[in-house]
C-alpha cells in the first residue's frame, strides 16, 4: 500500500502538470478490463483536458461486452490511423505499445497495465505504472480513484467491477488481495442489477434460430446427447450452445457440431463422469485434430474428408460408435 501511496503523490503531481488545453485519446483493445480502466482514466482527466475520447482498435462481438457498452454507456469510437495526428496526447490502459501494431507509432504520455513487461520491450511514456501482481488494470485504476478521494459514479464503478470480474474469472482463475479489496470498495458504488444484466448477456438475438435448431435436433447418443446444426457463421455459436446444455442436469455429455468455412467442427462438453477429451480423440483423431480435457473438447476436420460431404451423418455415426471411413486428406502442395 505504501508503494501505491508514494505513487499517488507522483501521479497527482503528474496530473497537475497537465495542460488543460490538450486533447486526449485513450487507446484500448476493447475488453471489459480495458474499458473499465479507460473510463476511470477519463474520469481522472475531467477538468484537466479539453477533450477526451476512448478509441478501440478491435471489433467488439461478445454479447456481454456489447451489453457493457450499452448499459454502462461506454463512449467508444473506432480507431482510425488519421487520429494519430488529431490528438495532442495519447494514453494506453490494459496493454503495452508492442501488443498491437496500431499502438506502435504512437507516442504515449501514460501507460497503465497489469501484463508483465518483457526485457525486449521496455515501456516508455511520461507516466508508466505496470503491476503484473494485480489481476486487472481496473483494480489499479480503482486504487488511483480511492487514493485521490474520487468517488466513482454508478456506471464507472460497475464498469470497473465487471473489468475485475472478467479478468479474474470472478476470482476463480486469479485475483490478489488488492483485487478483492477494490472489488469490495467498488461494490458499494456500483449498480448490481446492471452488473447482473451484463453478466447474463450470453447470447445474441441472431443466435436464437440456431438454438431452436439445436433443441429440435438434439437426440440421445450412448450416455450423452448430440446435435448437428449444419452450416454456421462461426464456431463461437456452437460453443455457446454446447455451454448452454452443460446446465441441464443428468446430461453426461453433449456434442454440438456444424460446418464453418469448409471445416466440420464438433464441440464437446461433459460433466466429468467420463473423459470427454478421450472420447473426442477416439471418434475423430484419424480425420483431423481432436482432443481436449476431461470436461471440454473439440474436433475439427475438413469437409472434404467426409464421404459425399454428408457431415451430419458422418459425425452422428462416429459419435454413436460406428466407424464410417473417412476420405484421405487432400494433398497440400507447399509454396
Ligand atoms: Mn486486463
Amino acid at each position: 500500500m505504501a508503494v501505491f501511496g508514494k505513487l499517488s503523490t507522483r501521479f497527482k503531481q503528474w496530473l497537475q502538470s497537465l495542460d488543460k488545453e490538450d486533447t486526449w485519446c485513450i487507446m484500448v483493445t476493447a475488453d471489459p478490463d480495458a474499458m473499465g480502466a479507460a473510463m476511470a482514466f477519463k474520469r481522472l482527466l475531467s477538468h484537466r483536458a479539453q477533450e477526451v475520447i476512448i478509441a478501440r482498435t478491435n471489433e467488439v462481438t461478445r454479447p456481454d461486452n456489447l451489453a457493457m457498452i450499452r448499459y454502462l454507456r461506454v463512449p467508444l469510437v473506432p480507431w482510425k490511423p488519421e487520429m494519430a495526428s488529431e490528438f495532442q496526447r495519447f494514453a494506453l490502459v490494459d496493454s503495452q505499445p508492442h501488443h498491437n501494431p496500431a499502438f506502435q507509432d504512437i507516442h504515449f504520455s501514460l501507460v497503465i497495465d497489469h501484463h508483465p513487461v518483457t526485457a525486449e520491450h521496455p515501456v516508455e511514456a511520461e507516466y508508466v505504472d505496470i503491476r503484473p501482481e494485480f489481476g486487472a488494470t481496473s483494480t489499479m485504476l480503482a486504487r488511483y480513484l480511492q487514493l485521490l478521494r474520487i468517488r466513482p459514479g454508478r456506471l464507472l464503478a460497475t464498469a470497473l467491477l465487471y473489468g475485475i470480474r472478467t479478468d479474474t474469472a470472478a476470482f476463480e482463475r486469479s485475483g490478489s488481495e488488492q483485487d478483492l479489496k477494490a472489488y469490495q470498495w467498488l461494490s458499494r458504488h456500483a449498480d448490481i442489477n446492471l452488473l447482473r444484466r451484463i453478466v447474463r448477456s450470453e447470447y445474441l438475438r441472431e443466435w436464437l434460430p440456431l438454438f431452436s435448431r439445436a433443441f429440435r435436433t438434439l437426440h440421445s447418443c450412448r450416455l450423452g446427447a448430440q446435435a448437428y446444426l449444419g452450416s454456421v457463421k462461426s464456431a463461437d455459436m456452437l460453443v455457446a450452445i454446447a455451454d448452454f446444455f452443460t446446465r441441464v442436469h443428468g446430461l453426461k455429455w453433449v456434442a454440438i457440431s456444424g460446418v464453418c468455412n469448409g471445416m466440420v467442427i464438433v464441440i464437446f462438453r461433459g460433466d466429468g463422469s467420463r473423459d470427454i477429451g478421450k472420447l473426442a480423440a477416439s471418434c475423430f483423431r484419424d480425420v483431423g485434430s481432436a482432443g481436449g480435457h476431461r470436461t471440454l473438447a473439440r474436433a475439427e476436420f475438413p469437409l472434404t474428408a467426409v464421404p459425399d460431404g454428408k457431415a451430419g451423418e458422418f459425425v452422428q455415426a462416429r459419435l454413436a460408435g460406428r466407424r464410417p471411413r473417412c476420405l484421405p486428406a487432400p494433398v497440400e502442395y507447399g509454396p
